[in-house]
């Protein structure tokens, strides 16, 4: 009985007919007329997911695409239809038309988990249901890698009758990049977010601007992206997005139901816009240009009129900038600023986030100000063993009425090396951070009175100091990137490391075809790359 309390309705009803006959007209799947039934002989394998599905049951039969098929979807549903026959049409030659009926139904509709779907294979045809749009995206997702990545590609495309319902633990399951230390170009950021939509993450976090690089360009301030933005880690070459560039990013991610998290970090990490703008410094000297990758050393000026002129503009813009319901601005290691200044500080900016009508995220150390606007948002990046002060900063927040992100920089970082004979990486964070490792952790054992409630999402970020290419970014990003959004998305006593190992072996496949670059981490059956 016990098991039977914590399994959701609609698993129970996945399960029930999933286990009845094919027949079973219970639940909608559909058959095309006139179109002749698939080989139900073959048996597919059934291939297996990243980041797991909660409910799975095999089912009888496999349906094999064929030039017969189309797809049916209306409303909501249509842009994710859209999505779908625009990566299934160029991989199988086949024509998927869209159309109002079809044996391929996307349907958005009430009565699915909650961020999730329901999804149903039959011989005959392929079901997936969910509440909106995003519900459906995750679906879709998981259709991908229910079907052969493009490299076993013969002329059939099958996969395994099967019956799922799926739903994720934490709404928020965000990755960074820090586009400041290096600047990516947008085909970057645009293929960074195929890459984490495909593991149903479903936030970019973008640090934007740091002592090294300011990378969007604000209307009114141009010294910023010509001066801040000019260089970046070990050389002058930098580079920044326009507002359109910026617009063009949120509305790709959009297009993968990803919300776009503009981070502008405050009052420390703030040289490159010291270095644009002399009247910005307590001193009103420009600071220089940097290059290196200390930390803590660089402060706004938080008693000049013109600081608050700046930063009220930067905010403004970025709202504006933004469709999403955060605006993120650091605050973390202002080392450089007096506590009494910090408090002020985060105040006022809160007051200035709060007048755009979003929601304030900033690292956990903004919690140190019991005062700021209910709702705030934390990121906590300190160990999976608090060390003092950032366990209460968080917990402050949280008293406010705010959730918690969480990014422990020991598991979540994947700047950490793999191992330290690596090049790349940087090690500060207790590294190595291993498969393992990243993998094995529990968001809410971290803080403690800090439980799932109390939880937003967790996040991995990518801190560039040491890379400026996409095959670098992909290499430390993947696989431990899966590992995190399976923190995310799966029951935590649903997990465990020999499984995942397993099942991250094929998602490589997946990884290969797709021309991502990752780390054969040790512990993981990796098959053999694919010639
Ligand atoms: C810490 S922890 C940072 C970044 C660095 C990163 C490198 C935190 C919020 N900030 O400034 O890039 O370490 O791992």
């Amino acid at each position: 009985m016990a098991l039977i309390h914590r399994v959701p309705w609609y698993a129970l009803l996945a399960i029930v007919l999933a286990g009845a006959s094919a027949a079973n007209s219970a639940v909608t799947t559909p058959t095309t007329a006139g179109a002749p039934p698939a080989p139900a002989t073959a048996t597919t394998e059934e291939r297996t997911v990243v980041p797991s599905p909660v409910f799975r049951v095999a089912g009888k039969g496999t349906f094999t695409l064929d030039g017969d098929d189309s797809v049916d979807a209306r409303d909501d549903a249509a842009p994710v239809a859209e999505y779908l026959v625009n990566w299934l049409r160029p991989m199988t030659g086949l024509s998927l038309p869209l159309s109002g009926r079809g044996n391929i139904v996307l349907v958005v509709e009430p009565g699915h988990p909650p961020g999730g779907y329901d999804l149903r294979v039959t011989s005959t045809g392929i079901w997936i249901a969910a509440n909106d749009g995003a519900g459906l995206f995750a679906g879709v997702q998981t259709l991908r890698q229910l079907l052969p990545p493009k490299t076993d590609a013969t002329s059939h495309y099958s996969v395994a009758a099967t019956t799922i319902s799926d739903y994720p633990r934490f709404a928020y399951r965000g990755a960074m990049l820090d586009v400041a230390r290096h600047f990516f170009p947008v085909s970057v950021v645009k293929r960074y977010i195929d890459d984490i939509a495909l593991l149903k993450m479903n936030v970019l976090h973008l640090h934007l601007a740091d002592d090294q690089g300011w990378r969007i360009a604000i209307n009114g301030w141009p010294r910023l992206t010509q001066v801040g933005g000019a260089g970046e880690v070990g050389s002058a070459r930098g580079g920044f997005y326009t507002q359109s560039q910026f617009k063009e990013i949120v509305a790709y991610a959009a297009s993968r139901y990803i919300t776009i998290v503009p981070e502008i970090d405050m009052p420390g990490h703030t040289n490159a816009a010291l270095a644009s703008y002399a009247e910005l410094n307590c001193d009103g000297i420009a600071r220089t240009p940097y290059h290196g990758t200390s930390v803590g050393f660089s402060s706004l000026c938080v008693d000049k009129p013109i600081t608050w002129t700046f930063v009220t503009d930067v905010i403004d813009q970025l709202a504006a900038l933004t469709p999403g319901p955060w605006l993120h601005v650091g605050g973390d290691e202002s080392t450089a600023t007096s506590l009494n200044d910090y408090l002020r500080f985060v105040r006022r900016v809160g007051q200035i986030v709060a007048a755009t009508g979003k929601t304030m995220i900033g690292w956990h150390d903004i919690g140190r100000n019991s005062n700021l606007p209910e709702g705030t948002i934390g990121e906590y990046w300190d160990f999976t063993t608090p060390r003092p002060g950032s366990a209460t900063f968080s917990r402050t927040l949280v008293k406010r009425g705010g959730q918690l992100i969480m990014a422990p920089a020991n598991v979540a970082y994947l700047d950490q090396k793999y191992s330290l004979s690596e090049t790349l990486g940087t090690q500060w964070a207790q590294a190595p951070l291993t498969i393992q490792e990243a993998y094995g952790w529990d968001p809410a054992k971290v803080i403690k009175n800090v439980g799932d409630d109390q939880i937003l999402g967790v996040e991995a970020p990518l801190w560039s100091e040491t890379f400026s290419t996409r095959a670098d970014l992909e290499y430390l990003a993947f696989p431990r990137i899966a590992a995190i959004a399976e923190v995310g998305w799966m029951p935590q006593d649903a997990r465990h490391f020999k499984d995942f190992a397993v099942r991250l072996a094929s998602f490589g496949v997946y990884l290969d075809s797709l021309g991502i670059n990752y780390k054969r981490t040790p512990g993981v059956p990796w098959q053999k790359a694919s010639p």
